[in-house]
């Protein structure tokens, strides 16, 4: 009974936490024109989840780099895969291809 109990607890502690943060999914694709879109705005104190799908070879941008956020991820093609970026605050979040060619950003305002 008493497991019973505590397993209902956390249950409805876990509840909490993800009705507190609402996660923001924004789908990115690379494409042969680069990132798209290129420039994403958001609401300060957002955790935003990027979803990166490169839909080319045509591109070096076979990476996305974060640097602010310390991020680096591979970008396979027609796969989609999820940047978790944390919540952002107000301000300006650039990501880029591995060399930093092709590159956009995310504004929070
Ligand atoms: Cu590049």
């Amino acid at each position: 009974m008493k497991k019973y109990i505590l397993a209902l607890f956390v249950a409805l502690g876990l509840q909490s936490v993800h009705a507190k943060e609402s996660v923001k999914n924004i789908d990115l694709k690379v494409t042969e024109n680069g990132f798209e879109p290129s420039e994403i705005k958001v609401t300060p104190g957002t955790h935003i989840v990027l979803n990166v799908t490169r839909k080319t070879d045509v591109t070096c941008a076979t990476q996305i780099k974060i640097k602010e956020k310390n991020i680096m991820q591979e970008l396979p093609l027609n796969k989609t895969v999820k940047v978790d970026l944390g919540v952002l605050k107000k301000g300006d979040v650039r990501f880029a291809c591995g060399m930093d060619m092709i590159s956009g950003h995310i504004i929070a305002e």
